[in-house]
């Protein structure tokens, strides 16, 4: 720090030479999250009766998956039934060794495809959804430049959102101090990539043209999906601005494949808007009614 004008907070703070980590930091995930990999308890996977196996909680880059299933499913793909256990994040369910088995990277979502000899586990949403697409020949464009602006759109989501989650989401909701600097700066990089979507929105249906396809189920959840819902920073962010973005997405929100996708694996909300578990397409007529 050779900068005068830097102000430490606490401002008698200064960097350890090796950093080490406190035993909990407050906030939503202060005392989950540690400096280490690796399953911290014994716990086996449930398995279902569908081939295909989803280990997720309702989060966006999970809705991401569940509503990529039940796209599948109105589209004629019988074989897309699955069943999706919820893998209770806020409890640490991630860290129990069955899950840490199919996923080493401990964090929802995570499939098992039991259609394969061995099974084929599948882990990080960008890869679940390439996996899916493929598997059932389905939101995959197969001709080139449509085929290169899905991925174009898709790696863009994965490397974007955790400056939204992890960043603004964090400092912002979950975070035990409000930091103005840190606030301050993923607001200005997350306002910057809803300029992104909304400039291409302007002139473009969907993400990678005229087709609908990963790349949208894997931006809806979070542009402006989150900003809406866990992190409530749709006001503070002025998303009404971002007219072809939302015109993008509330259009994809009356599909009643994303308006049963987006409820799986959630634990709470208003009623009608959270389904613990699925394991059948009849569980929607029972969605839960509050806890
Ligand atoms: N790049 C991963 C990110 C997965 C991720 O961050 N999942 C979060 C929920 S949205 C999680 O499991 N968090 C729990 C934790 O960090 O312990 C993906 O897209 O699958």
């Amino acid at each position: 720090m050779t900068d005068s004008k830097v102000q430490n907070q606490p401002a008698d703070y200064v960097p350890a030479k090796v950093w080490s980590p406190k035993n909990n930091y407050g906030g939503t995930f202060g005392s989950i999250n540690r400096p280490v990999s690796g399953a911290r308890f014994e716990k086996e996977l449930p398995v279902g009766k569908h081939p295909l196996q989803l280990y997720s909680q309702g989060t966006p880059n999970g809705q991401k998956i569940t509503i990529m299933l039940e796209e599948l499913l109105a589209a004629g793909h019988p074989g897309a039934e699955y069943d999706a256990w919820l893998i209770d994040i806020f409890k640490g369910a991630q860290f129990g060794s069955g899950f840490v088995g199919i996923n080493p990277n401990g964090k929802i979502p995570a499939l098992v495809d039991h259609s394969t000899d061995p099974v084929t586990r599948v882990f990080e949403s960008g890869s679940i959804l390439v996996h899916l697409a493929e598997r059932f020949g389905a939101f995959l464009p197969t001709e080139g430049r449509a085929r290169t602006e899905t991925f174009n759109w898709l790696m863009w989501q994965m490397g974007s959102a955790p400056f939204v989650g992890g960043g603004l989401g964090h400092f912002y909701a979950y975070a035990p101090l409000k930091i103005e600097y840190a606030i301050d700066r993923y607001a200005m990089e997350t306002k910057r990539q809803l300029h992104v979507l909304d400039t291409h929105l302007a002139t473009h249906e969907f993400l990678a043209g005229d087709q609908y396809t990963i790349a949208d189920m894997a931006v809806w959840p979070w542009y402006p999906g989150s900003l809406y819902g866990v992190y409530n920073t749709h006001e503070f962010l002025a998303v009404e601005e971002y007219t072809h973005l939302l015109r993008w997405y509330r259009a994809i929100a009356t599909r009643p494949a994303v308006a049963r996708g987006r409820v799986v694996n959630r634990v709470a909300g208003e009623p009608g808007t959270f389904l613990r578990e699925r394991h059948d397409a009849k569980d929607f007529e029972s969605i839960q009614q509050g806890e």
